[in-house]
């Protein structure tokens, strides 16, 4: 082969990888390379949910933590957000490419959001009203992975309540949402 016809081959194979690459990210962009909800659905959910459901909604965009603690995006969304009833079933599913847990506790005084991180990235768990953080199953573990479901029943009184990620970091990155019981 000689040079020029090997330098063609060169470019159209680097043509290739681009194009590949961006094949790779158009995917991934749209959900490809993660798990669908009918995966989900059909794998790990609470078969008999006591009092009312909730669902949990555990999402990000991937990647990776860079160092710092606030280039992640992550979120957490409970539908309803508002419930009478106080026996509830909460149900958290992960969305995300990430693993993720489930705490509801009491809100703090201050407001949604104002807990302080410790130099783990966590917050104080210790006023946990329940957690789900194990993947098909109820209660706590090990985390949620990303396309599996968790659940905890709790009874809760009254009140205004925090639900959310204790991962490192993903708390102080947002991973909370008010939660009411009228
Ligand atoms: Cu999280």
């Amino acid at each position: 082969m000689n040079a020029s016809r090997a330098r063609l081959v060169t470019t159209v194979g680097a043509a290739g990888l681009v194009l590949v690459g961006a094949l790779a990210v158009v995917a991934f962009a749209r959900g490809g390379f993660g798990p669908s909800q009918r995966d989900v659905l059909a794998n790990c959910d609470p078969r008999n949910p006591d009092g009312e459901v909730v669902n949990v909604t555990l999402s990000d965009r991937g990647g990776v933590m860079m160092g710092g603690n606030n280039l992640m995006m992550v979120s957490l969304a409970a539908t309803p957000n508002v419930v009478t009833n106080g026996t509830i079933t909460f149900v958290a599913t992960n969305v995300g490419a990430m693993n993720h847990e489930f705490l509801v506790l009491p809100a703090p005084i201050d407001g949604v959001g104002t807990r302080s991180s410790g130099v783990d990235g966590k917050i104080d768990e210790s006023t946990s009203l329940g957690e789900a953080s194990t993947s098909c199953g109820a209660g706590a573990g090990q985390g949620i992975s990303p396309g599996t479901t968790s659940w905890v029943t709790v009874t809760l009184p009254p009140g205004h309540y925090e639900l959310l990620c204790d991962e490192p970091w993903h708390y102080a990155n947002g991973m909370f949402a008010g939660f009411t019981v009228t």
